[in-house]
This record gives structure tokens, sequence and C-alpha cells, in this order.
């Protein structure tokens, strides 16, 4: 088993209930949720040593984020106390072909007001396999710009390999910004979520000629030439095997080489939000056990597959139980 560290934000969500508009909600559900944290929780649940950090305020709401994590076991000897709230996002929940839409409360959250790095990076990093971290994080000031890149520079310089989310957020900020930052991160990463949509609008590829017909490896090729020091590139995509549409399918850029997940069918979806950090959590816990490459992308989604079957952001299940799944067909797998 490994030793990780994730670095990010983590917020309360308060969701409506399925089929309420927010507009009409009499009552919340509360969640925590932030990307990094929800890939901490999914690698705590493998049996990783796994360690967040991040700030939250002095209060109870800080008090029940740390419950929250400490509950799977993800440690917070690095979560900072201190600034002013703890950042919110109302979601309003999808239906069927309607998306989920989400309204941030996180301006001067205590994570997004922070100016400079508050701990010890020998110490962060210290014994450390894998440093994970989103694009989220450089998204919320330029403070945290630089700051990410000197929190990768310094778990680079300690071993670690860095993984890195790019989990573009349009609210946050503009393609134009994204993709500048972005591409002065990516010399620095290891592993890295990125697919067709970011390799189009923030890494500068060309499109898919026509004749392409499996364009993802088209956008692989791409952005490894660009980005020849990543070893490897996940991301999932859609196929219509048959009339359903919730169908998900994993993929992997690894060794030059395309991997392609089992397609499972999930119905119905309860909570997509968290889908992609069990997915990045999967790709994780594969590369830190040596999983040969196909075995890392059909685990990677049944883990994304199985998050999008409960509530909330992060993913509850256990290495077992995604393994069961996978393999004693109690997922659909259709193909
Ligand atoms: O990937 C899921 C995240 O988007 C969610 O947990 C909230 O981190 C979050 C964000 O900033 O949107």
């Amino acid at each position: 088993m490994g030793k990780v560290v994730t670095l990010g934000e983590i917020m309360l969500r308060l969701s409506t209930t399925q089929g309420t508009r927010i507009i009409k909600s009499e009552q919340f559900r509360a969640d925590y949720g932030g990307g990094e944290a929800n890939v901490a929780i999914s690698l705590a649940n493998y049996g990783h040593e796994t360690i967040f950090a991040s700030k939250v305020p002095t209060h109870a709401l800080g008090d029940a984020v740390q419950k929250h994590l400490q509950s799977y076991g993800v440690s917070t000897n690095y979560l900072l106390r201190g600034g002013k709230r703890l950042g919110t996002y109302y979601m309003e929940a999808g239906v069927g072909e309607r998306a989920a839409s989400v309204i941030y409360d996180r301006a001067g959250s205590s994570f997004a007001t922070m100016t400079e790095i508050e701990w010890s990076l020998e110490n962060l990093f210290e014994g450390v396999d894998i440093f994970h971290v989103s694009g989220i994080t450089p998204a919320l000031s330029s403070e945290w710009q630089q700051m990410t890149k000197k929190l990768m520079e310094a778990a680079k310089e300690s071993g670690c390999l860095i993984s890195f989310d790019i989990n573009y957020r349009g609210k946050l900020w503009t393609q134009a910004e994204a993709s500048r930052v972005i591409k002065q991160l990516l010399p620095l990463v290891d592993i890295c979520s990125a697919g067709e949509m970011d390799a189009l609008y923030l890494l500068g590829v060309d499109k898919a000629p026509e004749e392409e017909t499996e364009s993802l490896i088209y956008y692989y090729q791409k952005m490894q030439e660009k980005f020849p020091m990543i070893k490897a590139f996940y991301s999932t995509k859609r196929k219509v095997y048959s009339a359903s549409a919730n169908q998900l399918v994993g993929t992997l850029w690894m060794d030059e080489t395309y991997f392609e997940s089992q397609v499972h069918e999930i119905e119905p979806i309860v909570d997509r939000v968290g889908g992609g950090d069990a997915f990045a959590g999967g790709i994780l816990h594969g590369m830190l056990t040596d999983m040969p490459p196909q075995e890392i992308i059909n685990f990677a989604t049944a883990a994304s597959a199985l998050k999008h079957t409960v509530h909330g952001d992060c993913n509850q299940f256990s290495q077992e139980e995604v393994t069961q799944f996978l393999t004693c067909g109690s997922g659909k797998i259709i193909r």
C-alpha cells in the first residue's frame, strides 16, 4: 500500500432532492465535497495511508469536515484551522437528461484566501509516493496559481509522483487563463486526467481529422507529444452501444498504448458528482499496487460507476467491493 497527499478545498454541499428546483426547495441535504478530498477518501477506502491538506475554519463546520474525513480514515494532521468561512456550494439535482446545476458560494473561504504555504513541505511530503492536486486549486486565486506550482515542485524534489486532474471549472476561471496556467504546471506532472475537451480547449491540440475514427487516441498522442514527461493520461467517455445513454467507459493512455475498460451501464444514476474523482482514485490505486494497465482502467471505471449509485461527492466503496462488482457481475457490464 502507498502513502498519498492530496491538497485542495473541501466545501459544504447543500443539495435539493431530485425533482426539486432550488427556488422551491424547503430543505437541503448536507454533504462535504471537494475534488482532492474525494480522491483522498477513495484511497483511504482502499487501505492507503492518505493525508488531506487544506484549511477550514475553527468553528463547528471545520470540526464537522474533520470528522467527515476521519470517518473514512483520512489523516487530518495537515488540515489547518483558521480563516473566516467554509466554502459552500448548492446543487440542484439533475434528472435524466436535465443535468445538475451548481451555485458556488466559496469566495473568501479559509482555503481560497490563503496567501502563503503554511505547511512544512519537508514534513508534508516525507515518504509520500503520490501528490495529487487538481485544476480547481489554481483556479481559486493568483496566489494559489503560484502556490500550486511551488507545492508540485517541492513534492517532485521529495521524490513523489505528481498526479494532476485538470478538472476545468468554467465558473471559476476563463479558458484562456486556465490554459495559460495549466500549461505551466503540466511539465511537472506524471499522471494526468485529461480528455478530448481539455486537449481541444485548454492544451491547444487541433481537432482530429474526419478520418480519425478513434479520436481519443489521436488526442492522447497529441497531448503526449506536447508533454512527453507525462507517463499516463486518463479520462472517461460516454459511448453508445445500446439505446441507453448512461454508459461509462474509462480510457487510459500509458506506455504509448491505449486501454479501454469494460462498459458499465448505470441505471438509475443517483448522483454524478465525484464520479471523476472516484475514477482518479481508482487509477491511483491501480498505479500504487502495480496493476497492469488493463486492470487499472477496469478497476477505476468500476469505482466510478459505483460512485454514481450513491448520494454525496465521495466514493464509499472498499477495494473488495469494487473488485467484486467488477468480477462477480453484480455490475451490469455490457462489453
Ligand atoms: O469533482 C467533484 C467536485 O467538483 C465537487 O466535489 C466540488 O470540488 C468541487 C468543486 O470545486 O466543484
